[in-house]
Protein backbone atom coordinates (compact mmCIF):
# COMPACT_ATOMS: atom_id res chain seq x y z
CA UNK A 1 0.00 0.00 0.00
CA UNK A 2 2.84 2.53 1.03
CA UNK A 3 5.15 1.37 -1.87
CA UNK A 4 2.33 2.04 -4.43
CA UNK A 5 2.00 5.65 -2.85
CA UNK A 6 5.28 6.24 -3.00
CA UNK A 7 5.41 5.35 -6.76
CA UNK A 8 2.46 7.36 -7.45
CA UNK A 9 4.20 10.44 -5.98
CA UNK A 10 8.07 9.79 -7.43
CA UNK A 11 5.93 9.66 -11.04
CA UNK A 12 3.72 13.21 -10.03
CA UNK A 13 7.43 14.24 -9.30
CA UNK A 14 8.54 13.53 -12.47
CA UNK A 15 5.78 14.87 -14.15
CA UNK A 16 6.30 18.48 -12.19
CA UNK A 17 10.05 18.66 -13.23
CA UNK A 18 9.53 17.80 -16.87
CA UNK A 19 7.03 20.82 -16.68
CA UNK A 20 10.15 22.97 -15.67
CA UNK A 21 12.16 21.43 -18.93
CA UNK A 22 9.66 21.87 -22.00
CA UNK A 23 8.51 25.05 -23.69
CA UNK A 24 5.07 26.00 -23.07
CA UNK A 25 2.37 28.12 -25.91
CA UNK A 26 0.82 30.61 -24.30
CA UNK A 27 -2.58 31.57 -26.05
CA UNK A 28 -2.04 35.44 -25.98
CA UNK A 29 -4.76 37.12 -23.94
CA UNK A 30 -6.62 33.69 -23.68
CA UNK A 31 -10.24 33.64 -24.63
CA UNK A 32 -10.05 37.32 -25.90
CA UNK A 33 -7.33 36.93 -28.58
CA UNK A 34 -5.48 39.67 -29.88
CA UNK A 35 -8.10 42.06 -30.70
CA UNK A 36 -9.47 45.76 -29.09
CA UNK A 37 -9.66 45.92 -25.65
CA UNK A 38 -10.99 48.05 -22.83
CA UNK A 39 -8.13 48.10 -20.84
CA UNK A 40 -4.44 49.59 -21.94
CA UNK A 41 -3.22 47.57 -19.44
CA UNK A 42 -5.15 44.30 -20.71
CA UNK A 43 -2.22 42.43 -22.38
CA UNK A 44 0.65 43.40 -19.70
CA UNK A 45 -2.04 41.94 -17.27
CA UNK A 46 -2.35 38.82 -18.91
CA UNK A 47 1.60 39.03 -19.24
CA UNK A 48 1.56 39.19 -15.67
CA UNK A 49 -0.05 35.89 -15.12
CA UNK A 50 2.95 33.72 -16.39
CA UNK A 51 6.37 33.36 -16.32
CA UNK A 52 7.93 33.60 -19.83
CA UNK A 53 10.70 31.06 -20.65
CA UNK A 54 13.25 31.37 -23.43
CA UNK A 55 12.23 28.39 -25.44
CA UNK A 56 8.01 29.44 -24.76
CA UNK A 57 5.89 30.66 -27.66
CA UNK A 58 3.06 33.03 -27.68
CA UNK A 59 0.29 32.26 -29.76
CA UNK A 60 -1.62 35.74 -31.10
CA UNK A 61 -5.06 34.96 -32.31
CA UNK A 62 -6.40 37.36 -34.96
CA UNK A 63 -7.21 37.71 -39.01
CA UNK A 64 -4.91 39.13 -40.97
CA UNK A 65 -4.87 41.80 -42.57
CA UNK A 66 -7.64 43.11 -39.75
CA UNK A 67 -4.45 42.81 -37.13
CA UNK A 68 -0.88 42.38 -37.20
CA UNK A 69 2.10 41.69 -34.89
CA UNK A 70 5.28 43.53 -35.13
CA UNK A 71 7.82 43.51 -32.21
CA UNK A 72 9.16 46.61 -31.53
CA UNK A 73 11.47 48.75 -28.56
CA UNK A 74 9.70 49.72 -25.25
CA UNK A 75 10.06 53.19 -26.37
CA UNK A 76 7.77 52.32 -29.50
CA UNK A 77 5.57 50.25 -27.31
CA UNK A 78 5.26 53.64 -25.06
CA UNK A 79 4.42 55.76 -28.03
CA UNK A 80 2.36 53.32 -30.01
CA UNK A 81 4.91 53.81 -33.06
CA UNK A 82 6.97 51.23 -35.18
CA UNK A 83 10.23 52.71 -35.83
CA UNK A 84 11.97 50.04 -34.25
CA UNK A 85 10.39 46.79 -35.93
CA UNK A 86 12.50 43.99 -34.43
CA UNK A 87 10.15 41.80 -36.21
CA UNK A 88 7.21 41.28 -37.98
CA UNK A 89 4.26 38.87 -38.79
CA UNK A 90 1.56 40.08 -41.14
CA UNK A 91 -0.38 36.73 -41.64
CA UNK A 92 -3.37 35.29 -39.68
CA UNK A 93 -2.19 33.80 -36.33
CA UNK A 94 1.67 34.87 -35.28
CA UNK A 95 3.17 32.02 -33.55
CA UNK A 96 6.07 33.90 -31.45
CA UNK A 97 8.90 32.36 -30.16
CA UNK A 98 10.73 34.01 -26.92
CA UNK A 99 14.30 33.38 -27.96
CA UNK A 100 15.73 35.75 -25.71
CA UNK A 101 16.07 36.87 -22.36
CA UNK A 102 14.78 40.39 -21.06
CA UNK A 103 12.17 42.38 -22.33
CA UNK A 104 9.70 41.95 -25.44
CA UNK A 105 7.43 44.27 -26.28
CA UNK A 106 4.29 43.81 -29.39
CA UNK A 107 1.68 46.03 -31.06
CA UNK A 108 -0.79 45.83 -33.87
CA UNK A 109 0.72 48.02 -36.54
CA UNK A 110 -2.61 49.28 -38.08
CA UNK A 111 -3.52 52.82 -37.23
CA UNK A 112 -5.20 53.34 -33.98
CA UNK A 113 -5.26 49.69 -33.20
CA UNK A 114 -2.03 50.19 -30.27
CA UNK A 115 -3.85 53.18 -29.36
CA UNK A 116 -6.68 54.03 -28.55
CA UNK A 117 -7.15 50.18 -29.27
CA UNK A 118 -4.97 49.18 -26.68
CA UNK A 119 -3.07 46.30 -28.60
CA UNK A 120 0.35 46.30 -27.15
CA UNK A 121 1.91 44.11 -24.96
CA UNK A 122 5.08 44.07 -22.44
CA UNK A 123 6.71 41.04 -20.86
CA UNK A 124 9.82 39.62 -19.50
CA UNK A 125 11.15 36.79 -20.57
CA UNK A 126 13.43 34.52 -18.21
CA UNK A 127 16.02 31.89 -18.46
CA UNK A 128 14.79 28.40 -19.69
CA UNK A 129 16.14 26.83 -17.04
CA UNK A 130 15.12 30.02 -14.17
CA UNK A 131 13.07 28.62 -11.78
CA UNK A 132 13.68 31.12 -9.00
CA UNK A 133 12.39 34.10 -10.47
CA UNK A 134 8.59 32.82 -11.16
CA UNK A 135 7.72 33.19 -7.59
CA UNK A 136 6.71 36.36 -7.17
CA UNK A 137 5.30 36.67 -10.49
CA UNK A 138 2.63 33.97 -9.74
CA UNK A 139 1.45 35.72 -7.00
CA UNK A 140 -0.81 38.46 -7.90
CA UNK A 141 -4.32 38.45 -5.60
CA UNK A 142 -5.54 34.69 -6.56
CA UNK A 143 -8.48 33.58 -4.31
CA UNK A 144 -7.25 31.34 -1.33
CA UNK A 145 -7.20 27.76 -2.60
CA UNK A 146 -10.11 26.25 -1.47
CA UNK A 147 -8.39 22.09 -1.19
CA UNK A 148 -6.00 23.09 1.40
CA UNK A 149 -8.07 22.43 4.23
CA UNK A 150 -5.71 21.45 7.46
CA UNK A 151 -5.71 17.63 7.91
CA UNK A 152 -6.15 17.04 4.16
CA UNK A 153 -3.91 13.53 4.77
CA UNK A 154 -0.80 15.88 4.23
CA UNK A 155 -0.57 17.55 1.08
CA UNK A 156 -2.32 18.12 -2.07
CA UNK A 157 -0.93 18.09 -5.63
CA UNK A 158 -2.79 20.33 -7.73
CA UNK A 159 -2.38 20.18 -11.64
CA UNK A 160 -0.74 22.92 -13.54
CA UNK A 161 0.88 24.33 -10.45
CA UNK A 162 4.87 24.02 -11.05
CA UNK A 163 5.33 26.01 -7.90
CA UNK A 164 3.27 23.30 -5.73
CA UNK A 165 5.33 20.33 -7.61
CA UNK A 166 8.91 22.56 -6.89
CA UNK A 167 7.69 22.39 -2.93
CA UNK A 168 6.52 18.99 -2.83
CA UNK A 169 9.89 17.97 -4.68
CA UNK A 170 12.23 19.81 -2.42
CA UNK A 171 10.09 18.33 0.69
CA UNK A 172 10.65 14.94 -0.81
CA UNK A 173 14.40 15.30 -1.73
CA UNK A 174 15.00 16.56 2.34
CA UNK A 175 13.39 13.37 3.38
CA UNK A 176 15.38 11.10 1.43
CA UNK A 177 18.38 12.98 3.17
CU1 LIG B 1 -4.95 45.49 -34.98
Amino acid sequence: MAGSEGKLITVMLLAGMMQFASAVTYTVGDAVGWTFVESATFYDDWAKTHTFRVGDELDFQYSFPAHDVFEVSETDVASCTNATTIQKWEFSNAKVTLNSVGYHGYICSLPSHCSPGNMKMSLQVVAADDTVSQQPADAPAGPPTAGDTPGNSGFTLKSGSALMFGTVAAAFVALLN
